[in-house]
């Protein structure tokens, strides 16, 4: 299946977590990493009083089911020094959230898939178009026409 996962960070050197996110989806199970966007700054979404994000996207070939995948995932996170907290958009180390996995739309207790937030979010749509320019989400919306109704937002390519 082909799956696209947006990393976020904003703690502890976050373009070096970004990175290290990266090299370790190279090393999940069954899955091969097919691209990666570029790094990306953006402003925090939520609280202001943190730091800015780096976020980027990257798109795998899985094996694992959505379930499989988002326990690799919280696993990488953990890892990589995440400790959730209950301050909703808080400041991250690292964030790996599934965007969309296959042509899926799944709904359950621990996944919503397409990701709840993907449709308005600057830092998730722009890196997306750059490694996937006609895509079309499982409704049917083309990818080029959420990109054209949402504002950068001071989103700035950086690596
Ligand atoms: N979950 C449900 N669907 C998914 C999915 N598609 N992918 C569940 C991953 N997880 C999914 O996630 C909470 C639960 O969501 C998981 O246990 C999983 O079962 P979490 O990572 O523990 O919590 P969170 O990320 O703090 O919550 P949330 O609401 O997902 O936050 P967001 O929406 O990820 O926002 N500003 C900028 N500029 N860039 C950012 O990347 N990120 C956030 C976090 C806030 N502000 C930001 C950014
Ligand atoms: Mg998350």
């Amino acid at each position: 299946m082909i799956s696209f996962i947006g990393i976020g960070s904003n703690q502890s050197e976050p373009i070096k977590q970004a990175q290290q996110a990266i090299k370790a989806l190279t090393t999940l199970p069954d899955t091969t990493l097919i691209n990666c966007s570029s790094l990306y700054s953006s402003s925090p979404m939520g609280p202001q009083d943190q730091p800015d994000y780096i976020n980027a996207v990257a798109q795998i070939d899985t094996q694992l089911s959505a379930i499989e995948l988002l326990n690799n995932l919280q696993q990488i996170e953990l890892s990589q020094g995440r400790v959730r907290k209950d301050n909703r958009w808080g400041p991250r180390t690292l964030d790996l959230d599934i965007i969309l996995y296959d042509n899926q739309e799944i709904n359950n207790l621990r996944l919503t898939i397409p990701h709840y937030g993907m449709k308005a979010r600057e830092f998730v749509l722009y890196p997306l178009q750059e490694i996937a320019p006609q895509l079309v989400l499982p409704d049917g919306t083309p990818l080029s026409q959420l990109v054209l109704a949402c504002d950068k937002n001071g989103l700035q390519r950086v690596k």
